[in-house]
């Protein structure tokens, strides 16, 4: 029985990857389900599915004790990979839109993305900050910590980095929007790094307009241009059920549209991504639909 069990646990432990539960891996075929590609053909875009990046090493990686940070030799194996496809679609002068996945992907489209245009800004939607390191990260699951990784505050070791001798992003250049649930340590490192952030509590005030606004100032001073970070739980749970780690008083389902809206016309744009998108935890795809829908907005879809 107890060898049952441990083996039941791996097999879970296995599915997680970067992650703090199973499934993420499966939202790119459930924003495929609600017609993510129909959709943006029909905005006038030729689109160029480049297809699923599935890891090649199927077995778990934390070694207990030494390093601290779940399944990393698989994250960044799929981040390698999600590299070299960006990084080509770049150079063929297209626009990448990655579908996630857990967040831990970011280190991968944001080095691609920072190595072809050099200096960029980041835009960062979440109720988390990702802002986690190897030694505060409470929990070692890579998605709370690609966004440090990118601004240089570790984990070091979250490939493809340091291989492509890519640059940090600015902290100064970093904004995030929509955060609510901070770790400690979290919220201390980000305040030293001089990260941005707009809570929610700051977009109950000031509203998101004015939000936004501040955030494309910031994210484009001095830079080649904003890279959108989208983790569909900045969005309600109301809104957007299907994530992992969801959050209670997040950003209204107009909240999110405008954000995309303003990016797109701010015409910063490199890249964005989605990300988070966990089927299992859905509601009939409501929130695989939710992203194709916020992909449309990204992509320059107006109400009028
Ligand atoms: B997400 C937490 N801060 O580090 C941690 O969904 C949660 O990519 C991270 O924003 C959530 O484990 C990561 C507690
Ligand atoms: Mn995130
Ligand atoms: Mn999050
Ligand atoms: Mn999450």
């Amino acid at each position: 029985k107890k060898e049952e069990l441990d083996y039941a646990l791996e097999k879970v432990k296995e599915c997680l990857k970067g992650a703090s539960c199973l499934g993420a891996d499966l939202g790119p075929k459930a924003i495929r389900c609600a017609g993510l590609v129909d959709a943006i053909n029909g905005l006038g875009y030729i689109v160029r599915d480049c297809g699923d990046i599935n890891p090649s090493l199927k077995t778990i990686d934390s070694v207990p004790g030494s390093v601290r940070l779940n399944n990393l030799k698989l994250v960044n194996d799929v981040n390698a990979k999600l590299y070299k496809m960006v990084k080509e679609t770049l150079s063929f002068g297209n626009f990448p839109l990655v579908c996630g996945g857990d967040h831990s992907l970011a280190a991968g489209s944001v080095t691609a993305v920072q190595r072809h245009f050099g200096k960029i800004g980041i835009i960062w939607v979440d109720a988390h900050g990702d802002f986690n390191n190897e030694e505060s990260s409470p929990s070692g699951n890579i998605h709370g910590t690609p966004l440090s990784a990118i601004c240089g505050g570790g984990p070091e070791n979250i490939l493809p980095f340091k291989e492509n001798n890519a640059e940090y992003v600015s902290p100064r250049n970093t904004v995030i929007i929509g955060a609510r649930a901070l770790d400690d340590e979290e919220k201390r490192l980000l305040k030293q790094a001089g990260v941005t952030v707009f809570g929610m509590d700051e977009i109950d005030r000031r509203g998101i307009s004015s939000i936004v606004e501040d955030a494309i100032k910031i994210a484009s001073a001095d830079t080649e241009g904003i890279y959108l970070s989208f983790d569909l739980d900045a969005v309600d749970p109301f809104h957007a059920p299907g994530v992992g780690t969801p959050v209670k008083g997040g950003l209204t389902y107009r909240e999110a549209h405008y954000l995309c809206e303003q990016l797109f016309f701010s015409d910063k744009l490199l890249g964005c991504e989605i990300v988070e998108l966990n089927p299992i935890l859905d509601l009939k795809n409501e929130t695989g639909e939710f992203a194709v829908s916020l992909a449309c907005s990204m992509l320059g879809k107006t109400i009028l």
